[in-house]
């Protein structure tokens, strides 16, 4: 009898070590960690000031944009001390130069930690939404813009249900749609449930009446945006190397309606404004990113999707560099032929295209 046992437990623990290799090996499919990618360069210069990666850009229908800068963000590299700080550019200015936003308010200056960004626009006002992590805690600024280098704090909003922002799309004044790239707040249980396969990151809607997970089932939900009639939803999740389409329906719930393969692993997600054209911020290569060695580095790939709700969607790779003009880009952010990318703690381009 004591040697079936034994069998059996041999059998079982040679299971789970199976299972786990078998794993660790999807892990590393998943991350890319072997893709080389061929540099596709367009004319592009450093935007001047922007030296502490840009991890979000966004830009208004006028041409104004907004940076999130200075992300410091679990096992990513920042070349960077000091608080995080917002940015805008304006690009119908002939010498678009990055000015240093002030932030009047109650916020804690001290512990801001900018991520995604999305703003808001009304026939005259413009209101900025900013994930924000202070002390490694997730909770989103509401601020109100104020010409020509103010942002006014309106709110922090806070939720149990909001516990791992990574970007969010804002669709009202005072509502927005967030992805929680974590399953749990942990670290350690997070990467448990990657390394176990488990699609449990959520999209959160979140409006002062209602707050409620509005889609669920990625395995890490990234970049989030709306199409111009603000209708359709689009999730990048990274780890699965897709953008997802979803419906708006009442309640905010998102109906899903598809997704489409980017095979490379997209973060921020940019609409243009007129075209409707969805612009990606990748990584190539997800191991590169994480074990960040300067003598290879990661690199930086921009994916476009043209007629997203179309049958057949057109990708084209816009741009892509391996890491020695600029590391782990996050955005991608068009503007009448102006492309902005920015980088998770990097430095940010301005290109054509
Ligand atoms: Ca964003
Ligand atoms: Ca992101």
């Amino acid at each position: 009898m004591a040697a079936v046992k034994k069998v059996l437990v041999a059998v079982a623990v040679a299971a789970f070590a199976a299972f786990i290799g078998h794993r660790f090996l999807k892990l590393k499919e998943m991350s890319l960690a072997s893709r080389e990618l061929t540099v596709k360069s367009l004319n592009c210069h450093y935007i001047k000031n922007i030296e502490c990666g840009a991890e979000d850009i966004t830009i208004t229908k006028d041409g104004l944009a907004f940076l999130s800068t200075g992300l410091k963000y679990p096992f990513m590299p920042s070349f960077c001390d000091g608080p995080g700080k917002m940015y805008v550019l304006d690009l119908l200015h002939p010498k678009p130069t990055p000015v240093a936003l002030h932030i009047t308010g109650k916020l804690d200056l001290a512990s801001f930690n900018p991520h995604g960004i999305s703003v808001y626009e009304t026939d005259d006002s413009v209101y900025l939404f900013v994930v924000n992590h202070p002390h490694h805690n997730s909770q989103v600024e509401i601020f109100h813009f104020v010409e020509e280098d103010t942002l006014v704090h309106l709110k922090t909003v806070i939720h149990p249900l909001l516990h791992s922002v990574n970007d969010i799309v804002a669709v009202g004044a005072q509502s927005f749609y967030a992805t929680n790239d974590h399953s749990f707040p942990s670290e350690a249980l997070h990467a448990l449930g990657l390394l176990l396969g488990l699609a449990w990151c959520d999209v959160v809607f979140y409006s002062p009446e209602e707050v409620a997970v509005a889609a669920s089932g990625f395995l890490s939900s990234n970049g989030i945006n709306a199409s111009p009639d603000k209708r359709y939803i689009y999730v990048s999740d990274i780890m699965d190397h897709d953008i997802d389409v979803f419906e708006r329906h009442e309640g905010q719930q998102l109906k899903y309606i598809k997704s489409v393969g980017v095979g490379s692993l997209c973060d921020n997600i940019e609409v243009d404004h007129v075209t409707g054209d969805v612009w990606l911020g990748c990584h190539p290569n997800g191991m590169k990113l994480l074990k960040y060695d300067p003598e290879d580095p990661p690199g930086s790939e921009v994916i476009r999707i043209q007629n997203i709700q179309s049958d057949a969607p057109a990708l084209s790779r816009e741009y892509a560099d391996d890491g020695r003009v600029i590391m782990a880009s996050t955005v991608a952010a068009p503007f009448r032929g102006r492309l902005l990318i920015g980088s998770v703690f990097h430095r940010a381009l301005s290109c054509t295209y």
